[in-house]
């Protein structure tokens, strides 16, 4: 405990110094280190994208940040069969809209600009209806320029609850790091060095939205704690002490599970842990090994007693189709430094959900350089004006076995929409099979993943460390 200590005085201060700053938003709303949370569930919602001045914790000024709303990381909760109505407005000076990560939507209801629908230019609203069909633990962020969108803020929780989920507590904590020196400046959030090594580090970690925060839980509870990795890069090895945690889903599906002993959580990954809290005043401290000094991103702190603390909750597995891996299709996506930027040839128009059809990208959704490719094909720079092909098209209901085989030295986090996939196996990291929708590859390994293409449409794949897919590490493929 004593190794963590100098760290956590440090943070503590910067976060009390934070509180005495006045003039703009700062911290989190709600008490004891908790996020905002509104439910949602069948009830028409606004999303407000905006720049707002926001004091981050230690920063001697405040920071211009884009956000939903007036604080980092909105929650909004709904139960698993409502529906969900979000009014995305965009009081931003570019355009924007929102994916809903991980969650298996309609094509329509996906959010990339360009590909599933027209961008929302400024001025303009866009509403998102649909019903989830999974529950699990979500984000929500936009897909063009993300490297500044997501680097200034722009994410919220979307949190869909079991039926049976019966925790005595529910804590989200969401991690993610700010690009900003001490004055409260923002730094460039695209770097050549990071953009073509493994990503460009932020300056401030922080757990929602604070440095280190303690976050009040009830003691001798059981309780569900929903770990989001938000960030554009950093990788973490996370852990708990203080407490035997299981971990009960990654990327919010619901499997037995495990005890925890550290989880790699890349970027945009998520796990639920469930444990049991100390009496009260006790502790229980998340951490990163993932360095050489372990780093304490949050501590638990255990309150008032809980009167007839219910018993460990048993969870719904996920209900999700099984991979026929006897009639898989098999495809293998090599993921590589780009050598020079692909000319493609001549493609139609992509037609959109609705309807329409458009075949320019702009620059806020293709990048000035490539870096990097899926394939052998980046993702076009700009003066490229048609869409790159499809790198799968896949006939409805096809399993697909797919092998993503990394040809390069650094971590890429993979991330494919519209579709959750089963972890086959790995050449280098052990993991246990499970449902995932955003997997790590290592340097020179070999995932294999499996899921049945069952939602028609046009769905990205592409890294999750958001530098590596605003170069060029981002395709689509195609569900008939
Ligand atoms: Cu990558």
């Amino acid at each position: 405990m004593n190794l963590y200590n100098r760290r956590a005085v440090l943070a503590g201060g910067g976060a009390l110094l934070a509180m005495q700053l006045g003039g703009c938003a700062q911290g989190t709303a709600q008490a004891g280190g908790r996020l905002r949370e509104t439910r949602i569930g069948g009830m028409p919602v606004t999303l407000t994208a905006q720049e707002r001045a926001f004091t981050l914790p230690g920063a001697m000024g405040s920071t211009p940040l884009w956000l939903y709303g007036e604080e980092p990381f909105p929650v909004y909760r709904l139960r698993h069969g409502e529906s969900m109505d979000v009014t995305l407005v965009n009081r931003l000076k570019e355009h924007t809209s929102i994916h809903w990560h991980g969650v298996r939507g309609p094509n329509a209801m996906d959010g990339v600009p360009y590909v599933t629908q027209m961008p929302v230019q400024p001025g303009e609203s866009f509403s998102y209806r649909f019903t989830p069909p999974d529950a699990g633990t979500f984000f929500f962020h936009p897909h063009c320029n993300t490297v500044e969108q997501l680097g200034r803020g722009l994410a919220g929780v979307l949190i869909v609850e079991d039926e049976t989920g019966t925790f005595d507590d529910d804590v989200v904590c969401v991690l993610k790091d700010w690009r900003v020196d001490k004055t409260g400046k923002l730094l460039p959030f695209l770097t050549v060095e990071g953009a073509g090594r493994g990503g460009t580090f932020g300056t401030l970690r922080t757990a929602n939205g604070l440095a280190s925060p303690e976050i009040s839980v009830p003691a001798n509870a059981n309780i569900r704690f929903r770990v989001l990795n938000v960030d554009s890069t950093r990788v973490g090895d996370i852990g708990v002490q203080g407490a035997e945690a299981r971990v009960v889903a990654i990327d919010g599906n619901v499997f037995d599970g495990f005890v925890l002993d550290t989880w790699r959580l890349g970027p945009a990954m998520r796990m639920d842990l469930s444990l049991r809290t100390p009496a009260a005043g006790g502790k229980v401290q998340l951490v990163d090994f993932f360095a050489q000094e372990p780093v304490v991103l949050a501590t638990l702190v255990a309150g008032g007693a809980v009167s007839g603390a219910k018993a460990a909750a048993s969870l719904s597995p996920s209900r999700l189709a099984a991979p026929d891996l006897g009639t898989a299709e098999r495809h293998e996506l090599k993921l590589s430094a780009s050598a020079t930027a692909s000319d493609y040839p001549d493609l139609p128009p992509i037609v959109l959900p609705d309807g329409r059809t458009i075949n320019m990208l702009d620059s806020l959704c293709s990048t000035t350089r490539t870096l990097w490719a899926i394939d052998g094909k980046p993702w076009p720079q700009n003066g490229h004006e048609r869409l790159p092909p499809p790198l799968m098209t896949l006939a409805r209901g096809t399993t697909v076995r797919l092998q993503l085989t990394n040809t390069t030295p650094h971590v890429h986090p993979m991330h494919v929409h519209g579709h959750t996939f089963k972890v086959l196996s790995s050449t280098k990291l052990k993991r246990p099979e499970h449902w995932a929708d955003t997997v790590l590859v290592l340097p020179e390994e070999r995932v294999e993943i499996a899921f049945v293409a069952d939602n028609p449409g046009n769905w990205m794949i592409h890294c999750h460390i958001i530098e590596h897919q605003d170069t060029g590490m981002m395709g689509w493929f195609r569900v008939t």
